[in-house]
């Protein structure tokens, strides 16, 4: 009996050891995102417990040191021993890989996140973690340190509440970063909520003397998503659509909601999680909606007998949808196991949307009529769209050296030494024309404001010249005919004057290529240069400051007197050539910043690029003074 146990107990520590060998093989990685993915681990687990029925709940508190607390109103993990191993319950929880779930209670097991790990990970890669189980009017309390048993389960008092509190510190050891950042936790935290209706959970902030606070509490779940989503668009009618099911052990819900956009938005979500590469639920859910509009439009004789059949893409022109589903053992697949390869989940979701939909339809004539006619309108404009694209695909084909006239190309022709400046204006485009490298850097000036590609369609977009001359010089095409190895140029460079409408033209820059061509911000190709607000001159000596801060540190350095001349720029064309150069574009000594994306925050981007481009001001100008979110720092 005692050997056996021994035996237990070594393969125990084995596991967790294993968890702190190869972090990055439970946790995805030891970086940021892998120090936030340690709250999304536990707050999973109490989330069970909501949807289980016994929760409704959560706080999650970051504390002072870092670390993190997660409470809950919920039963309280099991105390009692655990037969097989001989330890309490909650201890086999922390300390066993795996065992997250495995015992008791009904309802949809969800735990496991992404990398399908649990409490036992997180206790592995913290320095320390504590946990209180309040439950039959005892209160609980074990403390562990890397992974490891530091006190027996003690009874500590008496309580008349019930719930789990779970505190944990990242280990230093394992993360590179161990600081929390609360906009990350709050973005999840509000989608979390947003999935699991009527479960209320809150964030707060306890670094900073002023604690911050954030409620995320939706009635309505989904269809609250969606109205969210939408919030700075015009809906096309005001209800959200909602269809709600259960089928062949698959719990499926959908919302929607057109707008006049032309823009689609749908994202799907599996036991809460997000799947970008969608996958059976999401092809059961465009199946049921194509199929569904068609068989309407028809009957209703909005599409005549000669007429083709809308195509699903026209349907969702302007459609924003959250599918939502929960199963038991969800398969995942493909290079990033984020695509739901579940068959039954396919079928499930066509047949619940099917039928809830055209029931819908059939409820709602004008709403019906409303999103059909839409949808021939798209129809029509990706004809027209077709003939010019198949236009401008036939001119690469015949004519494929035929480069924009305003850019000047590098002699490099290797892609990966080479760069494009996509400059704001002609005059500034002159001054980096004559300053360039010419061997490894292009320029291409850009007149004015460029196409709002969030406000045309494609015949239009395709149409505007200067959009045109960046598909050619960049060489690669665009949506589906974009072929990232014919690229011309490893650095797509954005150089815009450092005021608000050079952020503004920045970001419809930007919103063109993710809209066109994602995997240019996908691979890292893009970057935004960086030029200085202020120049410094004491004695012929000249210095460049690229923030209020570092003019303030330059100044303090070389003393404040009357022979300093501080000239501030308001533009990139107040720089001659040689300044350009020097602050700006000379690879030994410019700043740049690499745009980046991460896509499970696709649906947050793009609320985000809504935000942006549309009509609401205020909304805009907040974005652009914080327009950090997809910029990191690059030092090249
Ligand atoms: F991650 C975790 F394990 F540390 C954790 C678990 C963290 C937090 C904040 C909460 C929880 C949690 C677990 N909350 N509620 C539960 N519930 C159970 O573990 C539980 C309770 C009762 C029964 C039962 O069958 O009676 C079954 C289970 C799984």
């Amino acid at each position: 009996m005692s050997n056996e146990y021994g035996a237990d107990q070594i393969q125990i520590l084995e596991g967790l050891e294993a968890v702190r060998k190869r972090p990055g093989m439970y946790i995805g990685s030891t970086s940021s995102k892998g120090l936030h993915h340690l709250v999304y681990e536990i707050v999973d687990n109490a989330i069970d417990e909501a949807l289980a029925g016994y929760c409704d709940t959560i706080v999650v508190e970051i504390n002072k040191d870092n670390s993190i607390t997660v409470m809950d109103n919920g039963r309280g993990i099991p105390v009692g021993i655990n037969h097989k191993s001989g330890k309490p319950a909650v201890e086999v929880v922390f300390t066993v890989l795996h065992a997250g779930g495995k015992f008791g209670g009904g309802g949809y097991k969800v735990s496991g996140g992404l990398h399908g790990v649990g409490a036992s990970v997180v206790n592995a890669l913290s320095e320390w973690l504590e946990v209180e189980v309040c439950t039959d009017g005892r209160k609980y309390n074990q403390r562990y340190e890397r992974g490891k048993v530091i006190t027996e389960l003690q009874e500590t008092g008496d309580t008349d509440i019930n719930g789990t509190k779970v505190s944990f510190l990242p280990d230093k050891e394992i993360f590179e970063e161990t600081i929390y950042d609360f906009n990350i936790l709050k973005q999840r935290l509000r989608e979390m909520a947003f999935l699991t209706k009527n479960l209320k959970i809150i964030l707060r902030d306890n670094r900073e003397e002023e604690i911050n606070e954030k409620i995320f509490h939706y009635e309505g779940g989904i269809k609250e998503y969606v109205e969210y989503l939408n919030h700075n668009k015009d809906p096309l009618y005001r209800d959200i659509i909602y269809c709600e099911g259960d089928k062949d052990g698959v719990y499926v819900e959908v919302a929607m909601q057109h707008n006049n956009s032309f823009v689609e938005g749908c994202y799907s979500f599996v036991n809460n999680i997000t799947t970008p590469e969608g996958g059976t639920h999401l092809s059961g859910f465009k199946n049921a909606l194509t199929k569904t509009f068609n068989d309407y439009a028809r009957k209703q004789k909005l599409l005549k007998e000669n007429d083709t059949n809308l195509s699903g893409e026209d349907i969702r022109e302007g459609l924003t949808a959250i599918i939502s589903i929960k199963l038991t053992d969800p398969q995942f697949e493909g290079q990033t196991k984020q695509k739901l390869g579940n068959s039954e989940a396919r079928g499930a979701v066509d047949n619940v949307v099917s039928e809830q939909l055209t029931y819908f339809l059939e409820q709602n004539p004008t709403i019906a009529k409303m999103i059909c006619e839409k949808s021939i309108m798209a129809q029509r404009a990706r004809d027209a769209a077709r003939k010019a694209r198949d236009l401008t695909r036939r001119k690469t084909a015949l004519e494929n050296t035929s480069l924009p006239g305003k850019l000047a190309d590098c002699s490099d022709k290797n892609p990966e030494n080479c760069e494009i400046y996509i400059v704001e204006g002609d005059s500034a485009g002159g001054s980096a024309k004559t300053a360039r490298s010419r061997a490894t850097q292009a320029i291409l000036p850009l007149r004015g404001k460029i196409l709002n590609v969030e406000k045309a369609r494609l015949d239009r977009i395709l149409g505007n010249a200067e959009i045109r001359a960046m598909i050619t010089a960049f060489g690669a095409g665009i949506s589906e005919d974009f072929d990232v190895s014919k690229l011309r140029y490893h650095k797509i460079i954005i150089m815009t004057d450092a005021d608000v409408d050079g952020a503004h033209i920045s970001t419809l820059l930007l919103t063109f290529f993710y809209r066109f061509m994602p995997e240019l911000i996908k691979q890292g190709y893009v970057y935004l240069a960086q030029p200085p607000l202020y120049k410094v001159e004491k004695n012929k000596v000249i210095r460049y400051a690229y923030s209020d801060e570092e003019l303030e540190e330059i100044l303090s350095e070389i003393g404040r007197d009357q022979n300093n001349r501080i000239q501030r720029y308001k533009g990139l064309g107040e720089m001659n050539p040689e300044q350009l150069w020097e602050t700006t574009m000379n690879p030994d000594t410019r700043v740049l910043l690499r745009v980046t994306m991460d896509e499970d925050e696709s649906s947050e981007i793009d609320l985000t690029f809504t935000t942006l481009m549309g009509d609401n001001v205020e909304p805009r100008r907040e974005f652009i003074e914080a327009n950090a979110r997809f910029v990191k720092n690059l030092d090249i």
